[in-house]
């Protein structure tokens, strides 16, 4: 089973352009507490190599393009988040790559906590830790 779960978020397209619209319950399956986005990214950068405990969130590439990587512990899915249009949701214990970033890259992401760094696992082979005794 992959572990990309990626949802079509509801978009009105017409001949004056675009708008997609992001909405708890209805499109986010979380309550939204934070929202972020990266943008400025620098070439050949990478970002995340981090877990979170307990955090959903929902990421959106507005504008350009990046490869996001996620892995469970047992597998490592990958894909390439290029439209405004789709929403990657990332839950559970997963750690989490971003490479590849296009210069003109905004990631948007709608987290379901406030920001606290206890939360986060940066270091993979505690996150392994964490997943075999958790199994
Ligand atoms: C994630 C990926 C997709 C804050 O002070 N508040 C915040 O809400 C966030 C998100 C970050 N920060 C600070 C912590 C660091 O000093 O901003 C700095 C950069 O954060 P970090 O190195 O964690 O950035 P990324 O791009 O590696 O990861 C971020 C999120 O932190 C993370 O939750 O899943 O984007």
């Amino acid at each position: 089973m992959s572990l990309i779960k990626l949802i079509d978020l509801p978009a009105f397209c017409d001949e004056r352009g675009g708008l997609v619209v992001l909405e708890e319950e209805n499109t986010v399956p979380f309550e939204i507490k934070r929202i972020y986005y990266l943008f400025d990214t620098k070439k050949n950068v990478s970002r995340g190599f981090h877990a979170h405990k307990n955090l959903k969130q929902l990421v959106v590439c507005v504008k350009g393009s990046c490869q996001f990587i996620l892995d469970d512990g047992f597998c490592r899915d990958s894909i390439v988040l290029n439209s405004p249009k789709n929403g990657l949701v990332v839950e559970g214990l997963v750690w989490r790559e971003m490479h590849d970033f296009s210069d003109d890259c905004v990631l948007l992401v709608l987290a379901s906590e406030k920001y606290d760094e206890s939360d986060y696992i940066r270091n993979y082979q505690e996150f392994l830790e964490l997943v075999y005794e958790q199994e």
